[in-house]
């Protein structure tokens, strides 16, 4: 296997809007990151992956760039910015920027140039099309809700838009975008940073002529179909050749709809397109008709299988990005673990052994390493998502779900979930703010903030922080096989990892209820407990698993 430094990385994801603002405004800025990079040096990441931090109006957090060379007003200056990126460097960090090039923001110069006329310059940088039958040129469906076009009376044509309106898809199949896109990324690389989370794209490369979408039984709108695009790997090639192979970057593609098989090519081991990618399989889990609008729990079993696929599968010819949230997903212990009382800190600690000695490159999102919780907002006045308001109209006014379902939906799914500010300690505004935040704080921010937890040293916070460690002394943690054990048992999710040499076993139990387990004979001797969540000490043969309990053990071979 070869070695890379962004294999044996671990990121942390910055949603600079909730992460800390420095300045009272109520919204997170970049002093704010700034301010808090020893905190994020003594938990021992060695990435930060941050969120868009370009000019944009926010009609999507960020996602909706009109100047891909300025920082948002809101979130500080050019020096601001390389003032935090000289500070991350100094604490050795380094720092992955959000490129977000499927689409620009409606007010980007180009979107405004290209509306103008039919003949105007910019016109192909985005993809219009001709109503058909007086309609819209197909049946697609927005990712946000509504139809994918947009009719723009200027030029009386539709523009194609994936994500919001205001989010116009640029026309990838014109080689002036991809030589705007390229000399913006040189830009930034030029600046120092290293590298890029790419926003959707698997989606950069529409099918041949646009055409019709199969539409779910009981959906409203025919599916894009613009995941893995006939040109997507040419492009992703181009951009290669053009600019990543130029720098020493980490680079992770967001890639909705991405195959085990697909991830092969967009982060094959030839180093010819992308290190790595996020997969969806996981996290798209117990979706249905309308996709993650659903209050279905994930059962272990689909967790492990496609957990498992992708550590087995990938093995030795792609590498695998390890995630369990992000700022799209709900929290990961409220939709994976147990946020009760009870069990909240038990169960925030297996699922993060779960993750972290698995084969990969881990990110931890912003709070996850607190034990944050889903916010649970019961009225849509403290959501801020167009993505979760949206669909909210849009299921509520087509009678497809009640409003109270709906909600309960929002609750479960939502993206705010993940948004609200991080909670820094208990007093005003969780110490994210000295203001009022763009979005309200969750509720529990005085039994879960850093401030507590880093004077616990059973803190959720510390086992995060010895996780990470592991991983720097062990070797077989990086880049040892994995072997998934107990493969149909609906309580316990355990694999071994081995490395010439080294042999590790992960033990963990998914439930509430007690699980009795054989420790495998090779592990009941000479072994050593590297971590665990309950302090057990006894692995005798047979082991009694209490709830939520997790633990690894370790032996030379
Ligand atoms: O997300 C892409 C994407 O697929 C989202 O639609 C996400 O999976 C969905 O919201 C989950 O319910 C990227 C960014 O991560 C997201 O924040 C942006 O809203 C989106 O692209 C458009 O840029
Ligand atoms: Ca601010």
């Amino acid at each position: 296997m070869d070695k890379k430094w962004w294999k044996e990385a671990v990121v942390y994801q910055i949603y600079p809007r909730s992460f800390m603002d420095s300045n009272g405004d109520g919204i997170g800025d970049l002093n704010g990151i700034t301010s808090r990079l020893d905190y994020l040096k003594d938990l021992g990441v060695d990435v930060i992956w941050l969120s868009p931090v370009y000019q944009s109006p926010n009609d999507d957090n960020g996602y909706d760039i009109s100047d891909y060379r300025a920082i948002m007003q809101e979130f500080g200056t050019m020096e601001d910015f390389d003032r935090m990126l000289s500070e991350m460097h100094k604490r050795g960090i380094r720092l992955v920027m959000d490129l977000v090039v499927n689409h620009t923001s409606d007010e980007h110069k180009w979107f405004v140039e290209s509306r103008k006329s039919k003949d105007n310059p910019y016109r192909d940088y985005y993809i219009w099309r001709d109503a058909k039958e007086g309609k819209e040129p197909n049946n697609w469906g927005s990712c946000f809700s509504g139809s994918a076009w947009k009719y723009d009376p200027q030029t009386e044509m539709y523009y194609l838009h994936l994500f919001s309106t205001k989010q116009p898809d640029l026309n990838w199949e014109n080689p002036a975008v991809r030589k705007e896109v390229f000399d913006m990324m040189n830009w930034w690389c030029e600046k120092g940073i290293d590298g890029f989370r790419m926003d959707v794209i698997s989606m950069i490369s529409k099918p041949e002529g646009l055409p019709d979408g199969k539409i779910p039984e009981g959906g409203l709108y025919g599916d894009s179909g613009c995941v893995n695009g006939p040109h997507v790997h040419e492009y992703l090639q181009e951009m290669n050749r053009e600019v990543l192979s130029k720098y020493d970057l980490m680079t992770v593609g967001e890639c909705a709809g991405v195959t085990i098989e697909e991830a092969e090519k967009y982060a094959s081991a030839d180093g010819k397109e992308l290190s790595m990618v996020f997969q969806f399989e996981l996290v798209d889990l117990a979706s249905g008709t309308y996709g993650k609008w659903t209050d279905k729990r994930v059962p272990l079993k689909d967790f492990k299988r496609v957990m498992t696929a992708w550590q087995t599968e990938l093995e030795g010819k792609a590498w695998n990005s390890l995630f369990l949230g992000n700022h799209d997903q709900p929290r990961c212990l409220s939709r994976f673990g147990d946020d009760s009382p009870e069990y909240r800190v038990v169960s925030a600690k297996m699922l993060a052994t779960c993750l972290h000695m698995m084969q990969g490159t881990p990110y931890v999102y912003q709070g996850e390493e607190l034990g944050m919780t889903n916010a649970y907002f019961t009225e849509l006045k403290d959501y801020r998502d167009i993505e979760s308001i949206q669909y909210f109209h849009e299921y509520t006014e087509a009678g497809i779900y009640t409003p109270e379902y709906m909600m309960k939906c929002l609750m479960l799914r939502g993206r705010d979930n993940a948004r609200t500010p991080m909670q820094w300690e208990d007093s005003h505004q969780a110490g994210f703010t000295e203001g009022t935040p763009w979005i309200r704080v969750n509720s529990n921010y005085k039994e879960i903030n850093a401030k507590q937890q880093l004077s616990d040293p059973n803190s959720i916070f510390h086992y995060y922080q010895k996780l990470i460690r592991l991983r720097k002394e062990k070797p077989v943690i990086v880049y040892g096989t994995f072997e998934a054990l107990y493969r149909e048992h609906d309580q316990i999710f355990a694999y071994t990892r081995t490395l010439e040499g080294e042999k590790l076993l992960t033990v963990c139990n998914f439930s509430e209820h007690v699980a009795e387990m054989e420790i495998p004979e090779e592990f009941q001797k000479n072994a050593e407990c590297l971590i665990t969540n309950l302090g057990r000490k006894d692995f005798g043969k047979k082991v009694v698993l209490k709830p939520y309990e997790a633990f690894v053990l370790y032996r030379n071979l």
